[in-house]
């Protein structure tokens, strides 16, 4: 893999840049819609690739193994080819998933142990199996498993599982090194910054994890319930001792607003399941504010979905009608939703991009923090 900075603003700290897999490039500032198991919720592959067009899309080590279980997709040939999906895929470790569904969960220094949300049964991961079933599984992007902490924490906890989620980083990157590629491509692998919203924390991980000289960097931690002020002031401070010449990414971020704000700060990389998971319950995503497309106000208005027209849905459907498809509990509504608001997102970045190209990021930003801030 391979990262070019194109372009720094000068008025902030944002940048563009494009990363080079064996899946095809990556334009940055980029947002990475997320599959957790092997399927964009409510998109098809080829209406993802043709009309939504994201350069790469997520995949949940935590999902994955559990089902359709690792030995499937070795047996597919890795998820690219057990989903149809030819350009890359990044995989979060289960770092995060691990601590959030599963139940049960107990946290050791050799790993963890957890019940599957799915069916009870017991499971183990460390940052050895992890890695094993990121290597089977074979995304472009691997991050390593880690302890994301919750929010609040207390300055202890939170100092004792960062310096775990350092170890465990050592012992993720030693055992990569014994394994070989499976599928003939190569893998990217990322660690993770923790250290909860405390600056001298952060600041050590930081510094630990852009010590260890991988070709990616990622923020986690953040966006788990701290005011976004805090989340901001962390990911500036971290992307501040994180290298220049390597792209960083913000995990699980977040509202359009948060991430105009993070790419100010210097952030390439994002994701998060908001788009499509508020689409699924009427929340639609505009560059004018947010609309709940249940509401009542819609039901005799028969303008387009949004003006704007970033996808087709947006111009062929009224909001009279999606609003039915809604009121009805039709699969199409939440289809429609999701094509607009991950079109929404992926024109967000796209167009922060442009305007980082052009030299004018920090006011358009500006403009559109204030303009999105709104409920229609
Ligand atoms: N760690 C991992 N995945 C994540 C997070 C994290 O801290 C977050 C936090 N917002 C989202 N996804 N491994």
């Amino acid at each position: 893999m391979d990262f070019t900075l194109i372009q720094k603003d000068s008025k902030s700290k944002a940048r563009a840049g494009k990363l080079t897999t064996d899946h095809g490039d990556i334009e940055t500032p980029i947002f990475m819609p997320v599959g957790t198991v092997a399927s964009v919720k409510g998109v098809h592959q080829r209406e993802l690739r043709d009309e939504i067009n994201p350069d790469i899309i997520l995949g949940n080590t935590y999902h994955l193994y559990l089902r359709p279980k690792t030995g499937i997709l070795e047996e597919a040939g890795g998820l690219h080819k057990f989903m149809g999906w030819d350009r890359p895929i990044l995989t979060d470790s289960g770092g995060y998933q691990v601590y959030s569904l599963s139940g049960n969960r107990k946290i050791k220094e050799e790993g963890v142990k957890f019940k599957s949300h799915i069916d009870g049964s017991r499971h183990v991961f460390t940052p050895e199996n992890v890695m094993e079933i990121q290597r089977t599984i074979g995304a472009d992007i691997i991050m390593a498993f880690d302890e994301c902490t919750p929010y609040p924490c207390d300055y202890q906890y939170a100092k004792r599982s960062m310096h775990m989620t350092h170890r465990w980083l050592d012992r993720c990157m030693n055992h990569l090194e014994t394994l070989p590629y499976t599928y003939g491509y190569s893998q990217s692998f990322f660690p993770i910054v923790q250290g909860s919203t405390y600056k001298d924390l952060r600041k050590q991980s930081a510094e630990y994890i852009a010590s260890v000289g991988a070709e990616g960097n990622a923020i986690g931690g953040l966006s788990v319930g701290e005011p976004a002020e805090e989340m901001y002031e962390m990911a500036e401070l971290v992307c501040d001792i994180l290298p220049e010449d390597k792209p960083r990414y913000l995990m699980g971020v977040g509202t359009p607003i948060n991430i105009l704000e993070n790419i100010a700060l210097g952030v390439d990389m994002f994701d998060c399941v908001m788009p499509t998971r508020n689409a699924r319950n009427g929340m639609l995503f505009t560059a004018h504010g947010t609309i709940n497309i249940k509401n009542k106000k819609w039901e005799n208005d028969f303008s387009p979905i949004d003006e704007m027209g970033i996808t087709y849905v947006d111009t062929e459907y009224s909001k009279a009608y999606l609003r039915h498809l809604f009121a009805a509990n039709e699969y199409l509504g939440k289809q429609i939703a999701t094509i607009h608001n991950l079109g929404f997102y992926l024109w967000l970045v796209r167009t922060a991009r442009e305007r980082i190209l052009a030299g004018d990021f920090l006011e358009w930003k500006t403009k559109m923090v204030d303009q999105m801030d709104k409920r229609l």
